[in-house]
């Protein structure tokens, strides 16, 4: 069974485990340890070694993480994967591996709020600068790549803009020139998206989000070449140390098994959604994979993504003070940063995800402080917008 290749929804549910290798076990046990006993000194140093396979301790390894890890680096069409204690704890274990002082990261034109503090920091304290790109042609691309350019690193669809980048295009160039290109593919999941079948070479999950799909866990995953995982898992996670624990891993493997089944409730929910936004007169604009004022992007959509996904980003007719307004009359709809979740989640980009970020940049990013972003739960789709449109008759 472990050589055959399922389609997604059952390797989602089966890659990765093997419960005759754990007693029958139907679901994979959580080793719920720190550490784990040698048998001699003598293994101890081997293993140390690495001379011997085998656990050691917890942050350089543990086997329902293991699990979790291999299961991700399927589903994504990776060689192997790591996760990590949250999504920014394997952002910053990627870019500090990629990256040394004196180069650049060519980035997408957005980023989440934190990554872009984390993008500051390593500024700040180390020289590595970056700069944002639309990536959108060739020849921009060409000419924003420097020779000290590291590392390309994309969100796409971007938090929480929702604008595309095109994948293939990217890679393409930047494979010419030996340049890495990471994707944050949180707002997708691997059901949606899969960069590295795109070319790409590291995916990185908010695995908080629809990896975990049940708001209860903080954790962070990295899928890409065997090689490179290695260098991470040996480098910028073990001596960081942003390592997830037993528990969550456990939870995130429940989760992934219904991730097909989820996403594809999220985008029904979403595509009906979006038809009763675009058409609402309080709503000014409207930000949805391939049903925006984007251009190209329902190209790149159809190119790239299965199905444009359950974010649905929309700015309100007014000023804050109206998107405020409005957020504080809904009733059904939670008022939370996240995303992913059952729950169907509002948050204000400006004043909460994307605060950190000067307001000039944010401006550049297309954040205005009329956008909302909401994260369409699994509720039934009429109880989301009966909610919507009582709190917008109230603006
Ligand atoms: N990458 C993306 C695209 C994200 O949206 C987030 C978190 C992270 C990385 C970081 O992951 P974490 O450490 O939180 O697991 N995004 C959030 C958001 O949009 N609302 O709340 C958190």
């Amino acid at each position: 069974m472990e050589n055959k290749n399922f389609r997604f929804e059952t390797e989602a549910i089966h890659s990765g485990y093997l419960s005759d290798e754990h007693q029958g076990s139907l679901v994979p046990p959580l080793y719920q340890t720190s550490t784990f006993t040698f048998a001699s000194a003598e293994q101890g140093e081997r293993r140390f070694a690495g001379q011997e396979e085998g656990y050691i301790y917890s942050r350089l390894g543990n086997p329902t993480v293991k699990i979790l890890e291999d299961r991700m680096a399927k589903l994504e069409q990776g060689e192997a994967g790591l996760a990590f204690s949250s999504g920014m704890a394997a952002v910053s274990a990627v870019l500090t591996a990629l990256t040394k002082t004196g180069d650049r990261i060519l980035c997408s034109q957005g980023v989440y709020g934190c990554t872009y503090g984390l993008l500051q920091l390593l500024k700040d304290k180390y020289d590595i600068a970056h700069d944002f790109s639309l990536m959108s042609s060739k020849e921009i691309l060409e000419e924003e790549i420097r020779p000290n350019t590291a590392c390309i690193y994309i969100e796409t669809p971007i938090n929480p803009t929702m604008k595309l980048v095109d994948l293939e295009l990217v890679a393409s160039i930047a494979n010419q020139r030996g340049i890495p290109v990471v994707v944050d593919n949180t707002f997708c999941s691997p059901y949606l998206q899969t960069p590295i079948s795109l070319g790409c070479d590291v995916v990185i999950h908010s695995a908080t989000k629809y990896i975990c799909g049940h708001g209860d866990v903080i954790a962070g995953i990295v899928v890409g070449k065997s090689d490179f995982i290695q260098q991470v898992s040996r480098t910028t996670q073990k001596d960081i140390g942003g390592t997830v624990s037993p528990f969550d891993a456990w939870l995130l493997l429940r989760g992934i098994k219904t991730l097909p089944v989820r996403m594809d409730r999220h985008c029904e929910n979403a595509s009906k959604l979006v038809e009763f936004l675009r058409n609402h007169p309080k709503v000014e604009k409207l930000y949805f994979p391939g049903n925006s004022d984007y251009v190209d992007d329902n190209r790149i959509m159809q190119k790239q993504m299965k199905k444009p996904g359950g974010l649905i980003s929309f700015s309100i007719k007014g000023s804050k003070q109206t998107a405020q307004l409005f957020m504080n009359q809904l009733k059904l709809i939670k008022i939370a940063v996240s995303l992913g979740d059952a729950e169907t989640l509002i948050q204000h980009p400006a004043t909460m995800t994307h605060a950190v970020v000067p307001v000039e940049e944010r401006r550049k990013m297309g954040i205005e402080d009329t956008l909302l972003r909401l994260s369409v739960g699994l509720e039934a789709w009429e109880d989301i917008q009966e909610d919507l449109d009582q709190a917008l008759e109230k603006i």
